[in-house]
């Protein structure tokens, strides 16, 4: 089989490029390792940019997540014993919007299906070759058989443990990378959100945040050691240190209710440079890892799928390969952006174990800087609702 561009992935970042080239008649297959079921009940990010959501909405994607997302104006930060509301709106203009990644993955699995995108599911990628060649070759496996797919181009968008980043040569790849001494403890639970808005907690025990998947949903985090293991952590021992962590001084009282969900995600800075190579374009987290407390990495690999669209929406349609030539570059300038944003928030609200007495007073005396100016919120606000696409 022959496609102009063979997709590994059926995550956010492979399946909005199938929906974009789709609608530009460009011919595509994606290839994915698990079941559908499997990455549709994968629970992940919930934050959108609203520059997400525009693109969403452009190309068709977002008619559920306008009737049930929760669309916010603000958030919190917690610090030194006090909240301090954010006024995202009020300083930028642009709201965020709270909508389940899984919920935009089941969305876009069913209108790219309905558009006749085929989707190969069980299929995994196993070897890439013919990058610098006039065609390229992804061999995968399916029903056990090994199959091959060629293709004008391979997108590479099959996440941070994948085969992809693995066929650029040693001699041209460069990786950047820092591992943070702390992990998130996730939780989803049947309970009322605390408030209405997330908040975010720097707190002498650890980070906490509260964030939430619907009115009736919460979806908390806690600061962990990098190795720690959820069994360790019974639902009272995460209700007591959810509301510890909140504040001494906060007014508010935790609903609790039954944790449906609990798993422990270690935290990373990581870029595979550079984010091309030959007939070969790596998008999202097979490029790039960010920690996740400024709820970049989604938004991150639609950014990258803007870029690589458009540009192979121009090699389609008027026969110039400049903007593919450029899509390293291009998609590397915002990435770097959003790469530098969570770790500074990631650094300003985690308690680090190898921190002195100097550096707790330090980060206090941060936080009141950028928390307590509007020069800072708006610096911090810029940043957390997102930059522009295609910067
Ligand atoms: P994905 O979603 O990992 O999809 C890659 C897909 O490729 C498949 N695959 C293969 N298929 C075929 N052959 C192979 N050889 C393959 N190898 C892998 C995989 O099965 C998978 O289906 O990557 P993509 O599309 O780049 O999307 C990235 C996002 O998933 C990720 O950045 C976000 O989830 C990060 N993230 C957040 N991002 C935000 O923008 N906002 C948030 O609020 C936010 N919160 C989070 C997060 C990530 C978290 N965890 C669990 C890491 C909160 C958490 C806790
Ligand atoms: C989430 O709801 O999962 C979430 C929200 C904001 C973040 C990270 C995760 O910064």
């Amino acid at each position: 089989m022959h496609v102009q561009v063979g997709i590994i992935g059926v995550g956010p970042a492979g399946l909005l490029l199938a929906r974009m080239l789709s609608l530009q008649g460009i011919s595509c297959v994606i290839l994915e390792a698990q079941t559908r079921a499997y990455v549709e009940g994968r629970i992940r990010a919930g934050l959108q940019e609203q520059g997400s959501v525009d693109l969403l909405t452009e190309v068709g994607l977002a008619e559920r997540l306008h009737k049930e997302a929760l669309v916010h104006d603000a958030v919190e930060i917690a610090f030194d014993g006090v909240r301090h509301r954010i006024d995202l709106h009020a300083l930028t203009g642009k709201h965020v919007y709270i909508y389940g990644q899984h919920e935009i993955v089941v969305d876009m699995i069913a209108m790219n299906l309905a558009a006749g995108v085929p989707m190969i599911f069980e299929a995994e990628a196993t070897a890439l070759s013919g990058l610098e060649g006039d065609r390229a070759t992804i061999n995968y496996r399916h029903a056990g058989e090994d199959k091959t797919l060629t293709c004008d181009y391979i997108a590479g968008c099959n996440g941070f443990h994948g085969l992809a980043r693995d066929a650029l040569p040693a001699g041209i790849r460069r990786d950047f990378d820092r591992v943070y001494p702390y992990a998130w403890l996730g939780i989803l639970a049947q309970a009322t959100p605390v408030t209405n808005e997330l908040i975010y907690c720097h707190h002498p025990s650890g980070f906490a945040l509260f964030s939430m998947r619907s009115p009736e949903i919460s979806r908390c985090y806690l600061q962990v050691p990098p190795d720690e293991k959820p069994e360790n952590w019974s639902d009272d021992r995460i209700w007591t240190e959810l509301q510890n962590r909140l504040g001494t001084k906060s007014e508010l009282t935790i609903p609790v209710g039954p944790i449906i969900q609990k798993g422990v995600t270690g935290m990373r800075s990581f870029v595979c440079e550079p984010m091309q190579y030959g007939r070969l374009f790596l998008a999202g987290d097979a490029a790039h890892i960010v920690p996740p407390t400024g709820a970049k990495g989604m938004n991150l690999a639609f950014a990258d799928i803007y870029v690589l669209a458009n540009a192979l929406t121009a090699f389609y349609k008027n026969n110039t390969t400049e903007l593919l030539a450029r899509y390293s570059e291009m998609a590397l300038k915002r990435v770097w952006r959003a790469e530098y944003f969570s770790w500074w928030m990631t650094s300003m609200l985690h308690i680090d174990p190898t921190a002195n007495a100097f550096d707790q007073k330090r980060q206090i005396a941060e936080l009141h800087a950028v928390f307590g100016s509007e020069a800072g919120q708006k610096l911090f606000a810029q940043n957390y609702v997102g930059l522009p696409f295609g910067m």
